[in-house]
Parts: structure tokens; C-alpha cells; sequence
């Protein structure tokens, strides 16, 4: 038997290596968890498929309590490494603790279909063989809610990243018993913004590698690479033609979706989620990490999406200084070399997720907690707010990229040719994180979980990737809220990709930990395929050398740059092997595209009057 505890993928070889971090605050926390007793159940759904459901009862248990369900397709726990870990707070509250393998993972029955659409919610009256994730949730809560002794008839739903999305799946048509649900870096949509692409540009490795370890078999089977370091792995495959070709023959449904669908087309329309999110049926928790590696988009999408029905005020937001899954391990008091001067996990665990549920799941106490509540970084602090984001507080303001690599909120006044160049050559891709990149998940460690939070000073030197930045601030300027990149940009391509990394840059003499002086932390990033500037839908070749307006998401932050830091903005056409390559000259699916395909552009970045690349940031009060 297995006794490994299965978390979320996105964070469950992080753990181990976590684990040994493990605080005593976080030690105290578990001894208040009761003891449990597991049962074993194959819940039957309306189609006859059975699924394995482990049912964890605090040993004797005396009053009626509601049940916790998380559904995973990581394998449902038979240990209680969870009452200890990620769900300790929940644990001490007293609650039944329920965890089910969805269809076809593990010892359920069925087929798994990686992010199955809620194809219930398509048909007016859906059949018994109209089942997803959404009927499947259901039956499951109808079930346990008979068959339970001593439950109290109500049930919340939490879980994160795929289980997060799976208890996001459960609200979209919910059993009445369902009363609140906490989905925790959900994804929202694999084409825009999670796990599988971003504004179109394939997300590669993460695809590649996810991809192959949850379709090779019913467990999880990683890729077994020949090189340590992946991005020479990735770099020799070549064309991604190459990857059925070479490696998965066909094999990997997933895979085979990637590239027969290289447009935000129906298949992608269909899984997303904001089209079903017309209603606020039930209390929602969302959660979100800044520094996310896997699906920060997604959290805020549900959000958002939900706050425009949400007259009841049911649906709050919360997000910290946390990696994928970062807020249910350890302390969370640091994230790689990052300080957050408290314990930012736990404190989400004790002070707002366990108060939140006992307030909707057992009528406990008054719910002091405020709609959106987020951790303030660079100053270190939890921020409560009415609206999210507080656009009642901030003033958007434009920071203008200028010549020998100034950023500052003057408009440029040049009225002929100004811009600053790089040559982007698919040979030569700038990595994503420092070399060697291990595999995603590797085993041996990886330096997946903190990528986000590196030093971006190990791409200095590199002459294609180029920096603006600000003098130093003569005081604070804090960011609250959602920023957008707008760059003005040529190419000598017919494709391209726009990245842009937002990066406080510390004072080189930093009294308050002098081994970080200098240091260059990206606050926030994203990546623009230039061929869905104009549309998701129907790409369009880039005219060559002809400037072009791209606007790049930049997402939520909430950050405060201090006085005597810089803001940098650094702007490259290379993320690899996170993001495939562009080829750099149009062809109508790269998955297809060959090796002559790639070839070298030269991009320019415009900073003139009229084609004035700048940032838009939403300047909050230093408050
Ligand atoms: N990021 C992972 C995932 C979620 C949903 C679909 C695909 C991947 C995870 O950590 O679960």
C-alpha cells in the first residue's frame, strides 16, 4: 500500500522537501486535530460508474458535524497527513472529511478526461449518461448526505488547483446541501491563463510533462527525460512536431488536443469557465498566490466573473505572498529568499479559512472577515477592502518606457525614430529560470515551485532580453490592482512573442538583509502571442516591420515598491521551455510547424510619442 499522501500536483513534490521546514506554530496548530476513522465507499453515479470515496470520521464523534469534501484525481489520502497538514485549522474545528478519486483515477471507476466541460449544463434536460464533474459532485453530496451517520446536512467543498477546480465545477449547478465552497488556484481557462497556455503561447513544459503523467496510466507516471537539465531536453526536441513523433505516438488525448486545437476555439471556449458563472449559488472562497506558477489567472477570473451577481455578497477573494498551494503548507513565511516578516499561511489557515467555513458549515461566530482581503508585499501586510480590485482607492497611472533604459511616469515627447532592439533567435531562447531547469515535478527536487521569485539578474548579459527602469523612488509607490502592459512594437518577423516582467529592483545597500541587496524580484509577468493580438479566435500573421499596438495582461498585485527601490520593466521574446518557441515566421499551427519554420527577427520596442510602450498601474495611497 501506498502511504504516500497525494496533494494537488502542483505542490505535492514541493511538499517533501517543505515538510522538513515544518515550524513549531505549525506543529501546535496539529495537536488540537482529532483522530479519525477511515471507511471505504464506492459512491454510485446516476450512470452506474462507481467512485472511490474515503470517509474520515473524527473518532467519537459526539454531535452532528458537516462534511468537508474534496474530489482529486491525485489519489483520495488513506492517512490523515491532511489533518496535520494543509487542512490542520479545518481539522481542530471538527468536521467529516471526505476525499474522492474522480472518474477514472486511482480506484474509481470510469474514464478521466483531463478538465471534462460541464456538458450538463449545456442541454436543457440532461440525461443519466450527461455526466462531469458537476453531476458527479452532486450525486456524490445527495449520497453522503443519506448515508452518513451523525452529519448535520450541510457540506462545503474545498480543494486546490484541479480538486480547487473541481469544487468550482460542483457550484455551477449545486445540491442543496452544498453551503459554501473554497476553490483554491482554480484554474478558470487553459487557453488564456492557467495551466496549459497563456494568451495563446503554449505553456510547454508544464503541457508536455502534466499531460503525460496523468494520461500514461491511472496513476501518475512522469516522463523519464535523458537530460538533467530539461531545457536542453527541450531545446534538442526540436519542432513540437517532433513530440508525437518522437515520444507519445498518438498516445496522449491531451497532447493530441494541444495540437489539434491551436485557437481559442470551441474545445477551449467550452472547458472555460467564465461562460457558466451566471449565478452565485453558494458562499465562494477564493484563493489566489501571487507568485502562483501554475494557475494564478483562473482565481481571480472566478472572482470576477462571480462579483458582477453577487448582490448577496457571498463571494470573497483572498490572496497572499504564496505559490501554487503555498497558503496550506508550513507557515508560509517566506517563499525562496522572499520574507514576508509572518506567518502568512498560517494565518490564512487559522484567522480566515476556518472562521469562513464554520461561519456558512456550523452558524459559528460573526464572519469578520471583509470581501477581498490581500497580502500587501513589499510592505508585509494583510490588507482588508469592500471591492476587489479597490478601484475606489487607486488612481491609474502610466509608466513610459524612455532611451538608455528609463521607465518614468513622463510621456516621451520624440516625435521620429526611437525605439530599443534586441534579435530574438529561437536557437538561442532566453530560460525561464536558471539552468539547469530540473523536470517540472522532478524528484530529485526542482526549482519549479519558486521560479517566479528568482533573482531575475541571472538574465544579465543577455542582449536579448532589455530593461527600463525608474530612478530610485524618493518615496513609495504601491500597486493595488490590475495592470496592463502596453507595448508599441515592431518585428522583422511574422510572429512573435511579447513577454513583459514587472521587477522591484532592490537598493544594491539593503540594511534590512544585506544578502539581498540588488536583488531583482518579478512581481508580475505574462506573455502575448503576437498572432492573437487582435483576436484568440482567428490569428493574424504580424506585418513585418510594422509597429504594432499589444496589450499584455499583467493580472492583480498588490504591491508596495519602497522608497530607494527601482521599478524595472524588462520586455524578451523567449521564456523557455515554459513557453514553446515562437517560430517568428507565421505558420497556420506551430504544433505542425517544422524546423525550417524558426527562424532569427530583430524586435524593436518603440518609446515615441505616438507609439509610447508604457505600463498602466493602478497607484494606491501608501496607507
Ligand atoms: N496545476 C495543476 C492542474 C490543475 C488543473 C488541470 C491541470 C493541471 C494542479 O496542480 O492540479
Amino acid at each position: 500500500m501506498n502511504h504516500r499522501v497525494k496533494f494537488p500536483i502542483g505542490w505535492s513534490l514541493f511538499l517533501m522537501a517543505v515538510s522538513l521546514l515544518v515550524t513549531p506554530q505549525f506543529v501546535a496548530g496539529q495537536s488540537a486535530a482529532p483522530a479519525f476513522e477511515l471507511t471505504q465507499v464506492m459512491i454510485p453515479m446516476r450512470d452506474g460508474v462507481r467512485l472511490n470515496t474515503h470517509i474520515f470520521k473524527p473518532k467519537g464523534q459526539a454531535v452532528s458535524l458537516p462534511m468537508m469534501l474534496e474530489r482529486t484525481p491525485y489519489r483520495a489520502p488513506d492517512n490523515e497527513a491532511w489533518a496535520q497538514g494543509k487542512y490542520n485549522a479545518l481539522a481542530a474545528d471538527g468536521y467529516i472529511f471526505v476525499f474522492q478519486d474522480i472518474r477514472g483515477r486511482y480506484k474509481s471507476e470510469g474514464q478521466f478526461v483531463m478538465q471534462r466541460s460541464p456538458v450538463s449544463l449545456l442541454s436543457e434536460k440532461p440525461d443519466a449518461k450527461t455526466i462531469d464533474e458537476v453531476t458527479d459532485a452532486y450525486d456524490t453530496i445527495e449520497w453522503l448526505v443519506k448515508n452518513v451517520a451523525n452529519n448535520n446536512g450541510r457540506v462545503g467543498i474545498i480543494g486546490i488547483s484541479y480538486p480547487g477546480w473541481t469544487a468550482a465545477m460542483a457550484t455551477l449547478a449545486p445540491h442543496p446541501a452544498l453551503k459554501a465552497a473554497s476553490p483554491q488556484a482554480s484554474p478558470a481557462d487553459m487557453y488564456l491563463g492557467d495551466d496549459f497556455h497563456h494568451n495563446g503561447a503554449f505553456r510547454l513544459s508544464y503541457g508536455f510533462e502534466y499531460a503525460v503523467r496523468m494520461e500514461t496510466n491511472k496513476e501518475q507516471a512522469p516522463f523519464k527525460f535523458d537530460r538533467y537539465d530539461t531545457y536542453e531536453w527541450y531545446l534538442r526536441l526540436g519542432a513540437l512536431s517532433n513530440a508525437n513523433e518522437k515520444y507519445l505516438q498518438g498516445k496522449i488525448p491531451t497532447w493530441n488536443d494541444f495540437v489539434n486545437h491551436p485557437n481559442y476555439d470551441q474545445f477551449w471556449q467550452q472547458q472555460a469557465m467564465a461562460g457558466y458563472l451566471k449565478k452565485v449559488h453558494v458562499p465562494m472562497l477564493n484563493i489566489a498566490g501571487w507568485w502562483d506558477q501554475e494557475d494564478f489567472y483562473g482565481p481571480i477570473k472566478i472572482y470576477e466573473t462571480l462579483e458582477k451577481h453577487d448582490a448577496s455578497k457571498i463571494n470573497f477573494f483572498v490572496a497572499g505572498p504564496w505559490n501554487h498551494g503555498g497558503w496550506a503548507r508550513g507557515e508560509g513565511a517566506n517563499l525562496g529568499r522572499i520574507k514576508f516578516d509572518s506567518a502568512t499561511g498560517q494565518h490564512y489557515r487559522e484567522k480566515i479559512e476556518a472562521p469562513w467555513f464554520a461561519y456558512y458549515l456550523k452558524d459559528k461566530g460573526q464572519l469578520d472577515i471583509k470581501e477581498a482581503i490581500t497580502f500587501q508585499t513589499g510592505s508585509n501586510e494583510w490588507k482588508s477592502y469592500e471591492q476587489w480590485p479597490p478601484r475606489n482607492l487607486t488612481t491609474d497611472r502610466k509608466l513610459y518606457f524612455h532611451a538608455n533604459g528609463k521607465l518614468s511616469f513622463d510621456a516621451p515627447t520624440n516625435a521620429g525614430n526611437a525605439f530599443d532592439e534586441y534579435v530574438s533567435d529561437p536557437a538561442n531562447p532566453v530560460p525561464y529560470r536558471p539552468r539547469p531547469i530540473e523536470a517540472t515535478y522532478d524528484s530529485r527536487g526542482s526549482g519549479w515551485g519558486t521560479w517566479l521569485v528568482e533573482d531575475q539578474r541571472f538574465v544579465n548579459g543577455r542582449p536579448d532580453v532589455l530593461s527600463w527602469e525608474t530612478d530610485p523612488l524618493t518615496e513609495d509607490v504601491t500597486i493595488t490592482g490590475h495592470s496592463l502592459a502596453n507595448l508599441f512594437a515592431s518585428t522583422t518577423g511574422s510572429d512573435s512573442d511579447w513577454i513583459v516582467k514587472l521587477i522591484d529592483v532592490y537598493p544594491e545597500e539593503y540594511a534590512k538583509e544585506p544578502k539581498m541587496g540588488g536583488y531583482q524580484l518579478m512581481i508580475a509577468n505574462d506573455v502575448l502571442r503576437g498572432r492573437f493580438r487582435n483576436s484568440f479566435e482567428r490569428p493574424q500573421a504580424i506585418p513585418p516591420n510594422k509597429v504594432e499596438a499589444y496589450q499584455i495582461d499583467l493580472h492583480h498585485l498588490n504591491h508596495r515598491f519602497q522608497k530607494g527601490h527601482k521599478i524595472m520593466v524588462q520586455v524578451q521574446s523567449t521564456w523557455f521551455p515554459v513557453i514553446d518557441r515562437n517560430p517568428q515566421k507565421y505558420v497556420e499551427n506551430i504544433f505542425k510547424a517544422r524546423e525550417v519554420d524558426y527562424v532569427k527577427a530583430t524586435q524593436r520596442i518603440w518609446r515615441t510619442k505616438v507609439a509610447a510602450s508604457h505600463l498602466l498601474i493602478p497607484v494606491a495611497p501608501n496607507r
